[in-house]
């Protein structure tokens, strides 16, 4: 598949409430890779398998949740392209200039119909993996430390009007639509739940309808299996970290899932599975009364923490 455009999840600032404590979590529990500190005082982590500079920072503030989430785009040409659409479209689009965020070029920033601040870029540093590009070994000791995510994957933001984000996404940016779930039959099963990819990807953003705006659900890292979904799970005990729920199967997906809490309450996913599909896929529907075996596969158990707790 020819991927032009949108190209991928990039970036995703996080509101913390002891910035501290939570840069020990990040690089000790879930073992992303410290990348240091800004003017501003914002911490820098990227996953060791990912390329770019950064895709996690660290802000400090007095209540937990997310600022941003930043995508990156092929070129300058298609950051321009992207821009002038998302204005056709109907939104007021900002330009924050290169180096407000450490080794990244100029954003494009605009607010989704759900509240949340969303963003474009084309440029950030390339620092590589560690790895090498001539006759790398498949990993490294970045990938031993902690949980050791591969890269971050992708988020669930709850806000209201995901149907103005369906089609801003689908329509303006290129994305298409992978899994969706239903509301009641009784209110006309509107969508509650879409899954959407700019690539290849069960999904790079999803959102729920949810009457608050800009809530974060959760941000997620991806793991290479099962087995490192296992493990993660061993190393949130070993840590006493907060789980929301230990290791299952999502119906939606098919993701080997863990949900827990980092250290100022914003959820964290670790995840393996899924599967690649293709534009040209019909979209895969979840029914009201089937939502809990889409979020919870063995079980069927609609945790009410997952509904109702967001930062
Ligand atoms: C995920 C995922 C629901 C499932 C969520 C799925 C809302 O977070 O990564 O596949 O049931
Ligand atoms: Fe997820």
């Amino acid at each position: 598949m020819a991927m032009t455009g949108v190209l991928r999840p990039g970036h995703l600032q996080l509101r913390v409430l002891d910035l501290e404590e939570c840069r020990k979590f990040y690089r000790d529990v879930v073992g992303l890779v410290d990348m240091g500190t800004d003017a501003q005082g914002r911490v820098y982590f990227k996953a060791w398998d990912e390329r770019d500079h950064n895709s996690l920072i660290l802000r400090q503030a007095d209540t937990a949740g997310v600022d941003f989430v930043g995508f990156k785009v092929l070129d300058a040409a298609a950051l321009n392209e992207l821009e002038a659409k998302v204005r056709a479209f109907g939104l007021a689009t900002e330009r924050i200039p290169a180096g407000e965020m450490s080794e990244t070029g100029e954003r494009v920033r605009f607010q989704l119909p759900t509240g949340h601040l969303f963003e474009l870029y084309a440029e950030k540093k390339k620092v590589g993996n560690g790895l090498g590009l001539v006759n790398p070994p498949p990993w490294g000791k970045d990938a031993e430390r902690g949980i050791a995510p591969t890269r971050f994957d992708h988020c669930l933001l709850y806000g209201p009007n995901i149907a103005a984000n369906k089609k801003l996404f689908t329509e303006v940016l290129g994305f298409f639509m992978v899994e969706r779930i239903l509301g009641p039959k009784e209110a006309g099963e509107p969508e509650i739940g879409i899954f959407l990819t700019c690539g290849h990807k069960t999904h790079d953003i999803a959102f729920v309808e949810h009457p608050e705006p800009g809530k974060l659900q959760h941000v997620s890292f991806r793991l290479l299996n099962w087995d490192r979904v296992q493990r993660a799970a061993d190393i949130l005990g070993m840590n006493r970290v907060s789980v929301d729920l230990s290791p299952t199967r999502h119906g939606v997906t098919r993701g080997e899932t863990i949900y827990a809490w980092d250290p100022s309450g914003n959820r964290f996913e670790t995840f393996s599975g899924g599967y690649e599909p293709y534009p040209d896929y019909e979209v895969i529907t979840w029914t009201f009364d089937e939502f809990g075996y889409g979020l919870d596969y063995p079980t069927g158990k609609l945790h009410d923490s997952f509904l109702g707790v967001v930062t």
